[in-house]
């Protein structure tokens, strides 16, 4: 059996830190009490969250300049599953696992949906990858997938994602996400209507394969790979190609995928209020597509997001929608385990402060065109440290109240070293 993170050496973790947790959790309480909060209440909405982990974020990330492993990295999808148990084990929020086509394909998704839920983790969508050429293809991807201009390598990028969709459906998957990279880098490369048509066009086809009740998520991006024109380069012509292919379509917000300083917040209340905000990718960025630890830059940002979702799920919006939290992170110079169990949490963290805004008296406030009062009374929900709450819906659920300490006391990652050394890729489980 492998070395696992088990609930035992977590318990014995917590053991010493509890009595310090439950005297900060009072404190914590009382304070709240007098803003008549129930701490009870968020500590429940705390365990209650969930966000999905992405499976190719398990290994060193890289960038095109260089990637340099990580000790013990997984080398199978067995492997990266075993982390994700990992990571779940230590802050209870992470049991859905995003997985990539080609990348993570299953010998038998029969064994892998087997193996998954053996770890307590279930996938829970599937991405396409028509942004490289994978062996045994026959058309390349060059100059663009779902939009080429050669509607041979169209049909084999519709092909690839009506693939995905009936292997998603096979795991049990409720969700398939396209993001391609199709553009130009020079002005006249592209033809920008046309590449739209041809974009719907092959769109209709994925869409009409979409089995059971699988939702299909259309994520756009400002650029890169194409660094001229993206043909999904916004929310707007994403959200018009959910509403033109149907129902079961809606656009996926990546934080990443915008130019600097754009209001993604309001991006996010625009499509709950169009009712085609289908799930988020929650990274972090100084500058372009950086994929840093969700909260390590703009942590501000991230709480205005989950102010959103949380003022429209006050009003009843959001439950309809029900969109999808997903990390979508690359990990260059931090444990990527470690990075995810901190990105995680803070995302529940920015869940949780969202819950203490003062939404009457921020309603009154806008309505009395209070701008002070009305920043205060984010400010108020923003600034306070809600780690005892998140710490104790951890210690509840079984996890780690210090994931991260207990990780590395644990010794999880020498001990996949040890594990991973020994074997290579092709003796290391496949499934
Ligand atoms: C594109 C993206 C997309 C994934 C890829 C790994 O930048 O955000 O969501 O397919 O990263
Ligand atoms: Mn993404």
């Amino acid at each position: 059996m492998n070395f696992r993170v088990s609930d035992e050496r977590i318990a014995e973790h917590n053991r010493p830190r509890l009595p310090a947790l439950e005297e900060d959790y009072g404190h914590l309480g009382d304070r709240l009490a007098r803003r008549r909060v129930d701490i009870e209440a968020l500590t429940r909405a705390a365990m209650d969250f969930r966000v999905e982990l992405p499976s190719w974020a398990l290994n060193a990330g890289g960038t095109r300049f260089a990637r340099f492993t990580a000790p013990g990295e997984p080398r199978t999808l067995v492997e990266k599953m075993e982390d994700c148990a990992a990571i779940h084990a230590l802050v209870r929020v992470t049991d859905a696992i995003s997985i990539h086509i080609p990348w993570d394909r299953p010998d038998s998704p029969a064994e892998l949906k087997a193996f998954t839920q053996a770890c307590g983790l279930r996938i829970n969508s599937t991405n396409s990858n028509t942004f490289q050429d994978h062996a045994g293809q026959v058309h390349s991807y060059k100059f663009g997938s779902l939009t080429h201009t050669d509607a041979a390598v169209r049909q084999q990028a519709v092909d690839h994602n009506v693939e995905c969709l009936a292997l998603g459906a096979e795991l049990g998957a409720r969700a398939h996400t396209v993001w391609i990279g199709d553009g130009g880098n020079y002005p006249g490369q592209v033809h920008a209507r046309r590449a739209l048509d041809r974009y719907l066009e092959s769109a209709r086809h994925i869409y009409s394969a979409l089995p059971g009740e699988c939702r299909l998520f259309l994520e756009h991006k400002l650029y890169e790979p194409a660094f001229y024109s993206t043909v999904i380069s916004d929310w707007g012509t994403s959200y018009v190609c959910a509403q033109a292919l149907g129902d079961r379509a809606f656009s996926l917000v990546d934080l990443g995928h915008h130019a600097p300083n754009v209001n993604v917040e309001q991006i996010v209340a625009r499509l709950i209020q169009l009712g085609k905000l289908g799930g988020l990718h929650f990274n972090d960025s100084k500058y372009g597509d950086d994929d840093l630890d969700a909260g390590s830059i703009k942590p501000f940002q991230l709480f205005l997001i989950f102010n959103e979702l949380v003022d429209a799920s006050k009003d009843g919006s959001v439950r309809a929608l029900d969109p999808a939290y997903m990390l979508d992170q690359s990990h260059a110079v931090t444990d990527p385990i470690e990075s995810l169990v901190m990105s995680s949490i803070e995302l529940v963290r920015a869940y949780v402060q969202a819950h203490l805004v003062d939404r009457d008296a921020l309603a009154r406030h806008q309505e009395n065109n209070d701008a002070l009062m009305a920043l205060q009374a984010l400010k108020e929900a923003f600034t306070c440290d809600v780690s005892p709450i998140l710490a104790m819906a951890r210690s509840r659920a079984g996890g780690a109240i210090e994931p991260v300490a207990a990780f590395r006391d644990i010794g999880y990652r020498e001990a996949k070293t040890g594990e991973r050394r020994g074997q290579t890729r092709q003796t290391a489980r496949a499934l």
